[in-house]
């Protein structure tokens, strides 16, 4: 019998569990651009263009390699809506009757294999590091689950950065050597760019036709789209990127959108890269002395531990995660996260940068966008929803425990000890961006204060009772406290007033 064998648009490795459990004589490879996948939320149109365009170029790989594919392009005519309508087409015209699949990465797409008429098989996906039953081997039993402990875990069942049972250099963690501001030079001109050619240009073509009215653009196009390139960008973000990735991974700095960082979690979310190839790489250039320790070990850590973390967070919690509102917000997401006006040049920066790149990196999303969102008190649900649409590496599986966990907090504090949020101070010590800003970072109330001093107050006293007991907060408290009254009715008034700005529609 022939079966069909399922490759999604974020399952391209030449390796995927599917393809390992088919037959190359009989069975047939099925690829489709569909559009229930392309808009169930509003996708930045470069993240559409990357996976479309790896794609392609992939279901061109498996047939050289002698695999029979059939691909169906979004513009086709016959293409159905969805994967499961694809699926139907497809074992009619071959006359299959089973499909062979990865498990997706998302509950709803899950579901919607589980509910296909045609037998659809999931295996479960082997390119993560830690198994399903693993991670709640781990969680079994625990009172909190801290990816630290987590991530312990994985260095020992990985060896990464092992000395026999003991980590490299004698510590798990060098974060206290990574938390540097930018410096005045930086010596690394960011990812490599990469000119489009006929099919990427074809994507292009096609994702601006289709996709016109999404929030940013797909041309200028340079991501990397297909695992040579992304092998190039690898190599050369390692040997001139990786050393200083460590101690400015914090920092933010306007007119250098990537600093240090790696971009590689486009490719390893699309299957372009294996994030075991990508810690090995890293593990051997700190052995070889290309590396320092704190630059290796971190970036091992938001791989092996993060990473993997955040998605084993998604598979425990299940699919009412992304409903968690712990803390009740109900603000809807102000226009200039889809960049209307905003005065406060840290938020303008990001957001132009998210539009025109669909990238902004780790403090950024967190203590950026992801800290506003949290004092503003907006509805966790369309802060999920923004970053799932703007950002070209978002999968639901490592955003919901982002977005959701990390930094609304609206998981009641799985994910996060503490809320992850801060007054202007902090982005003012790791950015310029307060430099530049209508509102003076220095100014706590009164005119031209930054709202984030005011909103950051205003937060902690509206949610005193949830946190005033937290030990690793009874130190704002007791600053609060010590202000006097007049100074905290003050706070709480103009913040209330920004509060109101928001909902209002009105510009801050
Ligand atoms: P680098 O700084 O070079 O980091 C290296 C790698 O570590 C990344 O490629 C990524 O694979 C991994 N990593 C680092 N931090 C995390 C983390 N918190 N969770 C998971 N992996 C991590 N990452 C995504 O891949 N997809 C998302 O949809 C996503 N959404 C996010 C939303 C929010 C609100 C926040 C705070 C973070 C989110 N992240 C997400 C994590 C992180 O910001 C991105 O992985 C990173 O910015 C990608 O850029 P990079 O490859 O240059 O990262
Ligand atoms: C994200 C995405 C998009 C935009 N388009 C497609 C598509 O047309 N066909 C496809 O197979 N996959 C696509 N994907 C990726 C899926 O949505 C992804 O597999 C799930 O979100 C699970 O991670
Ligand atoms: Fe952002 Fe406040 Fe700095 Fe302006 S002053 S850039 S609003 S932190």
């Amino acid at each position: 019998v022939s079966r069909l064998i399922l490759i999604l648009g974020d399952q391209l490795s030449p390796d995927i569990r599917a393809l390992r459990e088919a037959d190359k004589e009989t069975d047939t490879v099925v690829m489709a651009e569909v559009m229930d996948e392309a808009s169930y939320v509003r996708h930045h149109p470069k993240k559409i263009a990357l996976i479309f365009a790896a794609m392609r170029k992939f279901a061109a790989g498996l047939e050289e390699d002698g695999w029979r594919v059939r691909y169906s392009k979004l513009d086709d005519e016959e293409t159905s809506r969805s994967i499961c309508g694809e699926l139907m087409r497809r074992a009619q015209e071959e006359g299959a009757d089973e499909v062979l699949a990865t498990e997706p990465g998302e509950f709803r797409l899950i579901s919607a294999l589980e509910d296909c008429p045609v037998t659809v098989h999931q295996f479960e996906d082997d390119r993560f590091l830690c198994s399903h039953a693993a991670f709640e081997d781990w969680a079994k039993g625990r009172k909190s689950l801290r990816m630290e402990y987590f991530y312990r875990e994985m260095r020992k069942s990985t060896g990464l950065m092992m000395e026999g049972d003991e980590p490299a250099g004698g510590k798990w963690n060098y974060d206290h050597e990574n938390r540097e501001p930018a410096p005045g030079v930086i010596d690394f001109n960011g990812p490599m760019q990469f000119t489009p050619d006929e099919t990427v240009e074809e994507v292009l073509d096609l994702v601006e036709s289709r996709f016109a009215s999404n929030f940013g653009e797909a041309r200028p196009f340079w991501f990397a789209t297909d695992r040579g390139q992304a092998r190039r960008q690898l190599s050369h973000w390692i040997r001139h990127g990786l050393k200083n990735f460590g101690a400015y991974q914090d920092a933010m700095l306007i007119g250098n959108r990537f600093l240090y960082h790696s971009v590689l979690s486009l490719y390893m979310n699309l299957g372009l890269l294996d994030p075991r190839e990508v810690c090995s790489a890293v593990e051997e250039a700190w052995q070889a002395g290309e590396a320092p320790i704190n630059a290796a070990e971190g970036f091992i850590r938001q791989i092996i531990g993060w990473r993997e973390y955040m998605r084993g967070i998604y598979f425990l919690q299940g699919p009412d995660y992304m409903e968690r509102n712990a803390l009740n917000h109900r603000r809807k997401l102000p226009e200039l996260f889809w960049g209307g006006e905003t005065k406060m040049r840290c938020l303008s920066e990001t957001i132009d940068q998210t539009r025109e790149e669909a990238y902004a990196h780790h403090i950024q999303r967190l203590m950026v966008t992801g800290n506003f969102s949290l004092l503003a008190g907006l509805d966790p649900a369309e802060v999920h929803e923004w970053y799932m649409s703007v950002y070209a590496d978002a999968y639901e599986w490592v955003m919901a425990g982002n977005t959701i966990g990390m930094t609304q907090f609206a998981d009641g504090g799985i994910v996060a000890s503490k809320p992850y949020v801060s007054s202007g101070n902090y982005i003012d010590k790791m950015s310029d961006y307060c430099g530049d800003c209508h509102y003076s970072v220095k100014t706590k109330t009164g005119e031209g204060a930054c709202p984030f001093n005011l909103l950051y107050w205003d937060f902690m006293a509206r949610h005193r009772e949830r946190f005033e007991g937290n030990p690793r907060m009874a130190q704002m408290y007791s600053t609060w406290d010590r202000m006097s009254d007049e100074k905290r009715k003050t706070i709480r008034s103009e913040a209330g007033a920004i509060l109101d700005a928001l909902s209002e529609g009105r510009v801050v």
